[in-house]
C-alpha cells in the first residue's frame, strides 16, 4: 500500500472553546501549511523539528482568517512517522472550519476516521493491539479502564504475543529440522519437547482468555438496568450512585416515564445505568409507553438490578418480575429499610438466596457500599488480577485467541494419536498465524479499514 497524499483534520471537538487544532500528516504537510502561515520570523521550512511559530493564516485576498501556533513534527519522528504540522487556532465552530477549508484548497484531503493512527500502524510506528488502545484511551470511562488501556498501548499485551509467537516458531523450525533429518533420531526427543511447550503456550493463552471477560467490562461498561414497581425508588438510586441529582425524584407512583441512562463509576468499573420507569399494568398511555420500553431495556441488559420496597412487602407484581428474570445476572434490592419492614422477606431469601440481595435506604445511604461489593465481585467473579496484568479488553483479540487455543488442541491430539509430527508443525503454524492477526502482522487489509473506521476523525 502506497501511501503519498496529505491528510487533515480537525482533532479537537467542534464547539466553543480556549483553542481548535488541525493536524496535517504527508509529505506535503509543511508546505501545505506554509502557504496559508504568514509568521513572524522563519518560514515553517527553516524552522526544527517539534517547535511551534507564531502568526496568522491567511486567506487567498491576503486577509487574516485567525491567530494561530503552528507545530511542526517532522518525519519520521511524529506519530503517524510522516510529517506532521498542527495548526492550533482559537476554538469554536469558525476559525477551525475556515483554517480546515483552506488546508483543503492548498491540497490536502480530508482524512478518514482512525487515518492518522492507521497510518502510524502501516508506517510501523506502532502495532495493530496498540493502535485499538489508542481508541479505547480516548473511550475510557473510568481510570481503571484508562489504565488498561494505557498499558496496552505501550505494547505490553503485544510483547507477551510476540513472545508466544516466538516460542511457537523456534517449535516449528525443531520439528521441522527433524523432518528434514530423519536419520538423526530425534523423533522421541521432540515428541516431549513439543508437549511441554505446547502446554506452555497453551496455559498462557487460556490465562489472557480468562481475563477477557473482566476485560471486556472495563472497556465496555456493563449494561445495567433497575427495574421495580413504581416509586420503590429507582431514580432515588441513579441519584446517588451518580451523586448528582440527574433523575426526578417524587413520592407519586409512575414519576419516570423515560428510559434516563448515565455512566457511573463503581470502583473502577464503568456501568451503563438505565434507570426505567417502574413496572405496572397502567391505563396511562405515556406511562404505558414507559413500561413497555422498560421491559425492553431489561431484555438487553447484562446486569438487572431488581428493587422491591421494604415498606410494602413482595407483591404479585414482583413476584412477576422475579420471573421474568430468570437467565439474568441479577441483584435483588430491598430499599427503604428505614420504614417499618412488611415481612421479613424470608419468601424472596429461599427463592434467589441471601448471597444475591442487598439490604437499603437510600434515605440513610445503609446498604449502597455493600451494593457496590457485590458488583464489584461480580465482574472479577472471585478472580484475581495482578496491578499489572495484561489484560484482553477487545473482543477481536479474544476470538483469535479461541481459535489459537483450537489449533493447540488440535495440535494436542494429533501428538496424542501417534501421528507424525511434520501433521503436528501445520496446526502451530496455524496457531502462529492467528496469534499474529492480534499484532497485525498477519492480517488482511479488510480488517485494518474496518478496525480503523471505527476511530474518532482527527485521531
Ligand atoms: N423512606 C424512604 N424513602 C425513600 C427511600 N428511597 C426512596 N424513597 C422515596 O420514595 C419515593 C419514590 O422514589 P423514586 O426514586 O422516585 O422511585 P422510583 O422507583 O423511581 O419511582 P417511579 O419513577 O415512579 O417508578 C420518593 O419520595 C423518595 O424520596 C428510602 O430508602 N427510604
Ligand atoms: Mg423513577
Amino acid at each position: 500500500m502506497v501511501i503519498d497524499d496529505t491528510i487533515a483534520a480537525i482533532s479537537t471537538p467542534i464547539g466553543a472553546a480556549g483553542i481548535g487544532i488541525i493536524r496535517l500528516s504527508g509529505a506535503k504537510a509543511v508546505t501545505i501549511a506554509e502557504k496559508i502561515f504568514r509568521g513572524k520570523k522563519k518560514k515553517l521550512a527553516e524552522t526544527p523539528t517539534f517547535s511551534m511559530s507564531y502568526g496568522h493564516i491567511i486567506n487567498g485576498n491576503g486577509e487574516i482568517v485567525d491567530e494561530v501556533l503552528v507545530s511542526v513534527m517532522r518525519a519520521p519522528n511524529s506519530y503517524t512517522t510522516e510529517d506532521v504540522v498542527e495548526i492550533n487556532c482559537h476554538g469554536g465552530v469558525v476559525a477551525v472550519r475556515k483554517v480546515m477549508g483552506l488546508v483543503l484548497k492548498h491540497g490536502a484531503r480530508t482524512a478518514e476516521p482512525g487515518e492518522f493512527s492507521k497510518r502510524a500502524f502501516l508506517n510501523g510506528r506502532i502495532d495493530l493491539a496498540q493502535a485499538e488502545s489508542v481508541i479505547d484511551l480516548i473511550n475510557a470511562k473510568t481510570e481503571k479502564s484508562f489504565e488498561v488501556a494505557v498499558n496496552q498501548l505501550t505494547g505490553v499485551l503485544s510483547e507477551k504475543i510476540k513472545n508466544l509467537r516466538r516460542l511457537l516458531l523456534e517449535l516449528i523450525a525443531h520439528i521441522e529440522a527433524g523432518i528434514d533429518f530423519p536419520d538423526e533420531d530425534i523423533e522421541d526427543i521432540n515428541v516431549s519437547v513439543i508437549i511441554t511447550t505446547v502446554r506452555e503456550i497453551s496455559g498462557e493463552v487460556s490465562r489472557l482468555i480468562e481475563t477477557s471477560e473482566t476485560g471486556k467490562v472495563l472497556r465496555e461498561g456493563i449494561k445495567t438496568v433497575i427495574i421495580g414497581k413504581p416509586n420503590v425508588g429507582k431514580s432515588s438510586l441513579l441519584n446517588a450512585l451518580l451523586r448528582e441529582k440527574r433523575a426526578i425524584v417524587t413520592d407519586v407512583p409512575g414519576t419516570t416515564r423515560d428510559i434516563i441512562e448515565e455512566i457511573v463509576n463503581i470502583r473502577g468499573i464503568p456501568l451503563k445505568l438505565v434507570d426505567t420507569a417502574g413496572i405496572r399494568e397502567t391505563e396511562d398511555f405515556v406511562e404505558k409507553i414507559g413500561v413497555e420500553r422498560s421491559k425492553e431495556v431489561f431484555a438487553g441488559a447484562d446486569l438487572v438490578l431488581l428493587m422491591i420496597d421494604a415498606s410494602t412487602g413482595l407483591t404479585d407484581e414482583d413476584m412477576g418480575i422475579i420471573k421474568l428474570m430468570k437467565n439474568k445476572n441479577y441483584l435483588v434490592i430491598i430499599n427503604k429499610t428505614d420504614l417499618k419492614m412488611e415481612t421479613d422477606f424470608s419468601e424472596i431469601k429461599n427463592l434467589v438466596g441471601e448471597k444475591d440481595i442487598v439490604e437499603m435506604s437510600l434515605l440513610t445511604g445503609e446498604g449502597l457500599e455493600l451494593l457496590k461489593d457485590k458488583i464489584e465481585k461480580m465482574v472479577y467473579a472471585g478472580k484475581v488480577f495482578a496491578q499489572n496484568e495484561v489484560m484482553i479488553t477487545n473482543i477481536r483479540h479474544k476470538h483469535s485467541l479461541e481459535r489459537v487455543m483450537q489449533s493447540l488442541e488440535e495440535a494436542m491430539k494429533t501428538i496424542q494419536h501417534g501421528m507424525p509430527v511434520d501433521c503436528v508443525a501445520i496446526d502451530l503454524k496455524a496457531a502462529w498465524e492467528i496469534l499474529g492477526e492480534i499484532t497485525g502482522e498477519t492480517v488482511n487489509e479488510d480488517l485494518v479499514d474496518q478496525i480503523f473506521s471505527q476511530f474518532c476523525i482527527g485521531k
